[in-house]
């Protein structure tokens, strides 16, 4: 079912406010004030047309890239810089650096191995099934992701036990700078569902209408303890592997991705259809401009842990 205006006028303040969180973020990593680097999802907020579905109580699992898993759960941005900033106010204290969980909001850490967060949304989906609740748990991945032991292990044992799971593998036809063609067989990872008797779709990623389509049908399937889907997005990356990163993908193929833009697509589509005005879409990205540099502002004026504090939080 189409999205109302009101969720579609929603939807599209998410993908702009994960879109200058992303923009922020990258600042910091330039400035020097984010240790390490971000992995920009700038370019595949399509997804957001998936994640928005999830209730309050249900669970996402997520890999490296991007910010829109925790813009489109809820998550506070100033918490979420203050933690890329190492400040004891971010969300893990200040330990966890760009592998955040956001509890609160269901999201039960970013891993920091690639596809270690699949079996994890497995023992998730089981506890849901053990307490007989209807809740679903999203586990986002890559396309070089699809090829980890974990990841087929656990859409195995997903499917075995009918667990709530919807599995969205978001290709964008890399693993850094390694082509997709060079580690992967089958280049829809969709076709991989046919081997673990689930329903599997390919969904142009970059249309955020049709993602939220596709994933509607696959989160009541789960809801309804129908068993888990794969959803493939195709989509793009506009920044390249690691703010820190050189990009050794073709000029050209990034120019045609960027017309493609999810958020420009989305933004063409509304006001066509009268849900957007030019003057509603110019205070959406001045409001989400003005909330992510008072996170900026937060984070910055948040403290560093204290050496004591490396004493805290241990599991022992
Ligand atoms: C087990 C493991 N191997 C390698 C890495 C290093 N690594 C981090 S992201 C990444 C690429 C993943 O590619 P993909 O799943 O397509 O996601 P994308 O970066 O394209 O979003 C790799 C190899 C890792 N984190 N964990
Ligand atoms: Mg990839």
């Amino acid at each position: 079912m189409k999205p109302t205006p009101a969720e579609q006028l929603e939807l599209y303040t998410l993908m702009v406010r994960s879109r200058v969180f992303e923009e922020t973020a990258g600042a910091l990593v330039v400035s020097g004030e984010i240790p390490g680097s971000w992995l920009s999802g700038i370019g595949q907020e399509g997804t957001l047309g998936a994640i928005h579905q999830l209730r309050p109580d249900d669970y996402l699992t997520y890999t490296h890239r991007g910010a829109y898993g925790f813009i489109g759960r809820g998550s506070d941005p100033k918490l979420l810089l203050a933690e890329l900033l190492g400040k004891r106010t971010g969300y893990s204290r200040g330990k966890g650096g760009r592998h955040i969980a956001d509890l609160e909001h269901g999201i039960l850490g970013k891993s920091g191995t690639i596809g270690g967060h699949a079996p994890l949304a497995v023992g998730v989906a089981t506890a849901i099934q053990i307490r007989g609740g209807d809740q679903v748990v999203m586990s986002i991945f890559g396309e070089g992701t699809s090829n980890r032991g974990t990841t087929h292990s656990s859409m195995n044992a997903a499917a075995v036990w009918g667990l709530p799971v919807v599995w969205v593998c978001e290709n964008n036809g890399y693993m850094g700078n390694v082509p997709a063609p060079m580690y992967t067989a089958v280049m829809d990872i969709a076709d991989m569902a046919v081997g673990y008797d689930m329903p599997g779709e390919v969904v142009d990623g970059n249309d955020v209408l049709a993602v939220h389509e596709a994933a509607e049908e696959a989160i009541a399937r789960a809801r309804a303890g129908q068993g888990p889907s794969l959803l493939e997005l195709k989509t793009y990356r506009m920044r390249p592997f690691g703010e820190t990163s050189t990009d050794l993908r073709d000029p050209a193929e990034a120019t045609a991705w960027r017309a493609k833009d999810p958020i420009r697509r989305f933004r063409s589509a509304l006001i066509e259809s009268g849900v957007l005005t030019d003057g509603a879409t110019v205070a959406i990205s001045e409001a989400a401009t003005a909330e992510m540099e008072t996170a900026r502002s937060y984070a910055r004026d948040s403290s560093f842990p204290a050496p004591s504090d490396a004493f805290e939080d241990l599991y022992a």
